[in-house]
């Protein structure tokens, strides 16, 4: 067969084969279920605390997180943002585990917006320990910048979605809070880790002093996330939501889609679990591919292809070239993220995808 015809197949069978996205779970599109909800929801002016379905959205996370309340906002990054402006005062340090999202995927707007700075520490796994937060508390010395916060990333995405063991969670909280140090959690993917724990999210997060999650990642709403926390920290939290340019009006829209995604989205996420660790495991037997495929144990796997000689650029464009989507998070290591839009099938022709291409 000629060159050109061979060629002109290969790309009509790249057209033909639909995508197949692992760059993140923040992708999923709505089901048919969340767009009727959205066309049909019951709507208000939500900055007068009016939107009905609004209310109804932060009613239903104060309750299955057992808090006094929780607030509806428009991403992660600005439910992390506000709590920490909220729980720090301007020159003060922000103890968090050095791949924090907060420390490296929020524009630095932790010193921007809250004049913080980040004291950071690597943890194994991403998992802190009380002793090694200890070390890096500021002495209580006028000359020396005070800790204001330590935050916890539970699971923790780039260190490859691992889970903290709660006994250790437990411990930061109460000896934080024995020292007046509050901890916020940046929960975005936090029902992940409760499947993982096989255990509720109100019970992984009660030691908390405030919790964001995602709704947006794998529990599939198109756009939304939720902090919650004491009431006076809620009231507080309003305040610098509308200051950020969050107060979104007749939100409903949104938070309708985000209901279903709370009420229906916990029950599913073992399948990305499953289907993260068939993917684990497959690439563990790829030559040049390096992953602790038993310490994958949630929706999200990191692998180094430092053996295969390709660098996480030459190898994410040759996957786009055939249609799977990956994304390069150094110059040797890939991030694979399952979630609801993609099943066993898909996972296992990108698997295939990626043998061939380390061939
Ligand atoms: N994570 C995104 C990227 O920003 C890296 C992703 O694709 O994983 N906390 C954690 C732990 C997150 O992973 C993310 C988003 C956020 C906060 C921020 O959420 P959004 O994107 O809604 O601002």
């Amino acid at each position: 067969m000629a060159i050109e015809v061979q060629n002109a197949l290969q790309s009509e069978e790249q057209k033909t084969t639909a995508t197949v996205d692992l760059r993140s779970d923040t992708v999923t599109k709505p089901s048919p279920e969340m767009r009727r909800a959205m066309a049909e929801a019951e709507v208000g002016d939500d900055v007068y605390g009016e939107d009905p379905t609004v209310n109804r959205l932060e009613q239903r996370a104060a309750e299955i997180f057992a808090r006094d309340a929780a607030i509806f906002v428009p991403s992660g990054t600005m439910g992390n943002q506000i709590a920490i402006k909220i729980h720090t005062r301007p020159g003060q340090e922000i103890i968090c585990e050095e791949r924090a999202h907060i420390f490296n995927y929020e524009m630095a707007m932790l010193s921007h917006f809250s004049g913080c700075m980040v004291r950071p520490v690597h943890g194994e796994d991403g998992v802190l320990t009380w002793s090694e937060i200890k070390k890096r508390i500021s002495p209580k010395i006028y000359y020396r910048a005070q800790t204001g916060m330590i935050s916890l990333e539970n699971t923790h995405n780039m260190a490859g979605g691992t889970v903290y063991p709660q006994e250790l969670a437990d411990e930061i909280c109460d000896q934080a809070h024995e020292m007046g140090l509050p901890v916020h959690l940046d929960g975005a993917r936090i029902f992940n880790a409760s499947v993982a724990l096989d255990r509720p999210v109100r019970e992984i997060t009660r030691k908390f002093d405030s919790v964001m999650f995602c709704l947006s990642k794998g529990l599939g709403a198109p756009v939304g996330s939720l902090l919650a926390g004491s009431r006076n920290f809620i009231e507080q939290a309003r305040v610098y939501r509308k200051a950020l340019g969050g107060g979104m009006r007749q939100a409903g829209i949104l938070a309708s889609a985000g209901l279903i995604a709370l009420e229906q989205g916990p029950a599913r996420l073992h399948k990305d679990h499953e289907n993260a660790k068939f993917l684990a495991e497959g690439l563990a037997t790829i030559r040049g591919i390096a992953i602790a495929a038993a310490k994958v144990r949630t929706n999200i796997l990191i692998f180094d292809i430092g053996g295969t000689g390709m660098t996480s650029d030459d190898m994410t464009r040759e996957l786009a070239a055939r249609n799977i989507l990956a994304a390069g998070v150094s110059s040797q290591a890939i991030r694979l993220v399952t979630h609801l839009d993609v099943d066993r099938a898909a996972c296992a022709h990108a698997l295939d995808v990626i043998r061939q291409i380390c061939k």
